[in-house]
Protein backbone atom coordinates (compact mmCIF):
# COMPACT_ATOMS: atom_id res chain seq x y z
CA UNK A 1 0.00 0.00 0.00
CA UNK A 2 1.35 3.73 -0.62
CA UNK A 3 0.54 5.97 1.57
CA UNK A 4 1.05 9.58 0.67
CA UNK A 5 2.58 11.49 3.49
CA UNK A 6 3.20 15.54 3.95
CA UNK A 7 5.82 17.28 5.96
CA UNK A 8 4.97 19.33 8.38
CA UNK A 9 6.08 22.29 10.39
CA UNK A 10 4.48 22.44 14.19
CA UNK A 11 4.93 25.44 16.65
CA UNK A 12 4.56 24.41 20.13
CA UNK A 13 4.74 26.47 22.98
CA UNK A 14 3.84 26.45 26.39
CA UNK A 15 4.23 29.26 29.59
CA UNK A 16 1.41 27.71 32.67
CA UNK A 17 2.66 24.76 34.70
CA UNK A 18 5.36 22.60 34.23
CA UNK A 19 6.28 23.99 30.47
CA UNK A 20 8.71 21.37 29.49
CA UNK A 21 6.44 18.43 30.71
CA UNK A 22 3.57 19.77 28.81
CA UNK A 23 5.40 19.91 25.82
CA UNK A 24 6.76 16.30 26.25
CA UNK A 25 3.06 15.69 26.37
CA UNK A 26 1.94 16.97 23.23
CA UNK A 27 4.69 15.31 21.70
CA UNK A 28 3.30 12.01 23.61
CA UNK A 29 -0.09 12.91 22.37
CA UNK A 30 1.02 13.54 18.40
CA UNK A 31 2.95 9.59 18.69
CA UNK A 32 0.32 8.09 20.25
CA UNK A 33 -1.90 9.53 17.16
CA UNK A 34 0.24 8.02 14.54
CA UNK A 35 2.04 11.11 13.84
CA UNK A 36 5.66 10.32 13.15
CA UNK A 37 7.65 13.40 14.80
CA UNK A 38 11.12 13.34 12.79
CA UNK A 39 12.67 16.13 13.89
CA UNK A 40 13.18 18.55 16.77
CA UNK A 41 14.40 21.85 17.22
CA UNK A 42 16.08 23.30 20.30
CA UNK A 43 14.14 24.54 22.96
CA UNK A 44 14.28 28.32 23.59
CA UNK A 45 12.91 30.12 26.79
CA UNK A 46 10.89 33.02 24.75
CA UNK A 47 9.75 36.67 25.94
CA UNK A 48 6.19 36.66 25.16
CA UNK A 49 4.74 38.79 22.35
CA UNK A 50 1.25 40.11 21.66
CA UNK A 51 -0.56 39.91 25.12
CA UNK A 52 2.97 40.89 27.34
CA UNK A 53 1.89 40.76 30.83
CA UNK A 54 2.33 36.83 30.72
CA UNK A 55 5.25 34.80 32.13
CA UNK A 56 8.02 33.40 29.61
CA UNK A 57 7.33 30.58 26.92
CA UNK A 58 9.58 27.77 26.08
CA UNK A 59 9.13 27.28 22.62
CA UNK A 60 10.10 24.62 20.00
CA UNK A 61 9.87 23.83 16.40
CA UNK A 62 9.21 20.22 15.28
CA UNK A 63 9.02 18.07 12.09
CA UNK A 64 6.42 15.87 11.68
CA UNK A 65 5.15 13.39 8.46
CA UNK A 66 1.63 13.57 8.39
CA UNK A 67 -0.86 11.42 6.54
CA UNK A 68 -3.96 13.44 7.90
CA UNK A 69 -5.37 16.49 5.88
CA UNK A 70 -4.72 20.21 7.07
CA UNK A 71 -7.75 20.12 8.64
CA UNK A 72 -7.73 16.68 9.95
CA UNK A 73 -4.24 17.83 11.66
CA UNK A 74 -5.53 21.02 13.01
CA UNK A 75 -8.39 18.65 14.88
CA UNK A 76 -5.73 16.81 16.42
CA UNK A 77 -3.98 19.48 17.29
CA UNK A 78 -7.07 20.72 19.31
CA UNK A 79 -8.13 17.71 20.87
CA UNK A 80 -4.35 17.83 22.28
CA UNK A 81 -4.82 21.30 23.57
CA UNK A 82 -7.86 20.49 25.11
CA UNK A 83 -6.64 17.06 26.85
CA UNK A 84 -3.88 19.18 28.23
CA UNK A 85 -6.41 21.24 29.90
CA UNK A 86 -5.66 24.42 27.76
CA UNK A 87 -8.00 27.90 29.03
CA UNK A 88 -9.07 29.63 25.68
CA UNK A 89 -10.29 32.07 27.79
CA UNK A 90 -7.94 35.17 26.89
CA UNK A 91 -7.21 35.04 23.10
CA UNK A 92 -2.90 34.95 23.00
CA UNK A 93 -3.17 34.58 26.77
CA UNK A 94 -1.03 32.16 28.74
CA UNK A 95 -1.34 28.30 27.93
CA UNK A 96 -0.79 25.51 29.00
CA UNK A 97 -0.12 23.90 25.49
CA UNK A 98 -0.29 25.87 21.80
CA UNK A 99 0.60 23.62 19.13
CA UNK A 100 0.71 25.72 15.23
CA UNK A 101 0.50 24.43 12.10
CA UNK A 102 3.05 26.42 10.56
CA UNK A 103 4.02 24.92 6.65
CA UNK A 104 1.78 22.35 5.52
CA UNK A 105 4.41 21.34 2.59
CA UNK A 106 3.96 24.00 -0.16
CA UNK A 107 0.37 24.66 0.51
CA UNK A 108 -1.45 27.51 1.03
CA UNK A 109 -4.76 27.45 2.56
CA UNK A 110 -6.72 30.76 3.58
CA UNK A 111 -10.11 29.23 5.05
CA UNK A 112 -12.21 30.41 8.38
CA UNK A 113 -10.21 28.93 11.74
CA UNK A 114 -6.94 27.71 9.50
CA UNK A 115 -4.41 29.61 7.64
CA UNK A 116 -1.65 27.77 6.37
CA UNK A 117 1.26 29.11 6.27
CA UNK A 118 0.79 30.45 9.73
CA UNK A 119 -0.48 34.00 9.13
CA UNK A 120 1.85 35.64 11.65
CA UNK A 121 5.55 33.27 11.19
CA UNK A 122 7.34 35.68 9.82
CA UNK A 123 6.55 38.40 12.34
CA UNK A 124 8.03 35.71 15.46
CA UNK A 125 11.46 35.64 16.35
CA UNK A 126 10.60 32.74 18.90
CA UNK A 127 9.01 30.28 15.58
CA UNK A 128 11.99 31.61 12.78
CA UNK A 129 14.41 31.06 15.87
CA UNK A 130 14.09 27.47 16.12
CA UNK A 131 12.63 27.13 12.25
CA UNK A 132 15.89 28.43 10.74
CA UNK A 133 17.42 26.18 13.19
CA UNK A 134 16.27 23.12 11.97
CA UNK A 135 15.49 24.29 7.85
CA UNK A 136 16.93 27.64 7.12
CA UNK A 137 16.62 27.40 3.03
CA UNK A 138 12.69 26.09 3.68
CA UNK A 139 11.10 28.78 1.29
CA UNK A 140 7.97 30.24 2.29
CA UNK A 141 5.12 29.36 -0.35
CA UNK A 142 3.66 32.44 0.24
CA UNK A 143 6.70 35.43 0.85
CA UNK A 144 8.71 33.53 -1.92
CA UNK A 145 11.92 33.95 0.67
CA UNK A 146 13.87 31.44 3.08
CA UNK A 147 13.31 31.38 6.86
CA UNK A 148 16.86 31.99 7.30
CA UNK A 149 16.12 35.76 5.13
CA UNK A 150 12.55 35.88 7.39
CA UNK A 151 14.74 35.76 10.50
CA UNK A 152 16.99 38.21 8.95
CA UNK A 153 14.35 40.78 8.34
CA UNK A 154 12.18 40.12 11.52
CA UNK A 155 10.93 43.25 12.95
CA UNK A 156 10.36 41.15 16.34
CA UNK A 157 12.76 42.64 19.02
CA UNK A 158 11.94 40.00 21.84
CA UNK A 159 14.50 37.60 23.06
CA UNK A 160 14.67 34.27 22.04
CA UNK A 161 16.96 32.24 24.25
CA UNK A 162 18.44 28.46 23.83
CA UNK A 163 17.66 26.87 27.20
CA UNK A 164 20.21 24.18 28.13
CA UNK A 165 18.16 21.66 28.87
CA UNK A 166 16.83 19.38 25.77
CA UNK A 167 13.80 17.56 25.37
CA UNK A 168 15.71 14.02 26.09
CA UNK A 169 14.51 11.21 24.65
CA UNK A 170 11.30 11.06 23.33
CA UNK A 171 9.31 8.20 22.04
CA UNK A 172 9.79 9.03 18.20
CA UNK A 173 8.43 7.00 15.93
CA UNK A 174 10.42 7.80 13.45
CA UNK A 175 13.97 8.23 12.63
CA UNK A 176 15.65 11.49 13.68
CA UNK A 177 18.36 13.52 11.56
N1 LIG B 1 2.19 32.55 21.62
C1 LIG B 1 1.24 33.46 21.48
C2 LIG B 1 1.40 34.84 21.91
N2 LIG B 1 2.71 35.14 22.38
N3 LIG B 1 4.93 34.58 22.88
C3 LIG B 1 5.90 33.67 22.93
N4 LIG B 1 7.12 34.03 23.35
N5 LIG B 1 5.69 32.37 22.59
C4 LIG B 1 4.48 31.94 22.17
O1 LIG B 1 4.30 30.73 21.83
C5 LIG B 1 3.42 32.88 22.08
C6 LIG B 1 3.69 34.22 22.45
C7 LIG B 1 -0.05 33.12 20.87
O2 LIG B 1 -0.10 31.86 20.37
MG1 LIG C 1 0.22 30.36 18.76
MG1 LIG D 1 -2.60 28.37 18.43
Amino acid sequence: MVCHTDIVFLGLGSNVGDKKANLQEALRHLVEAGQRVIQSSSLYQTEPVDFIRQDWFLNLVIRLETGLSPLALLDLCQEIETALGRDRTLPKGPRTIDLDILFYGDSIISEPGLQIPHPRLHLRRFVLVPLSEMTPDWVHPVLGQSVADLLIQCPDQAEVVPWVESLGPIAYNGKSE
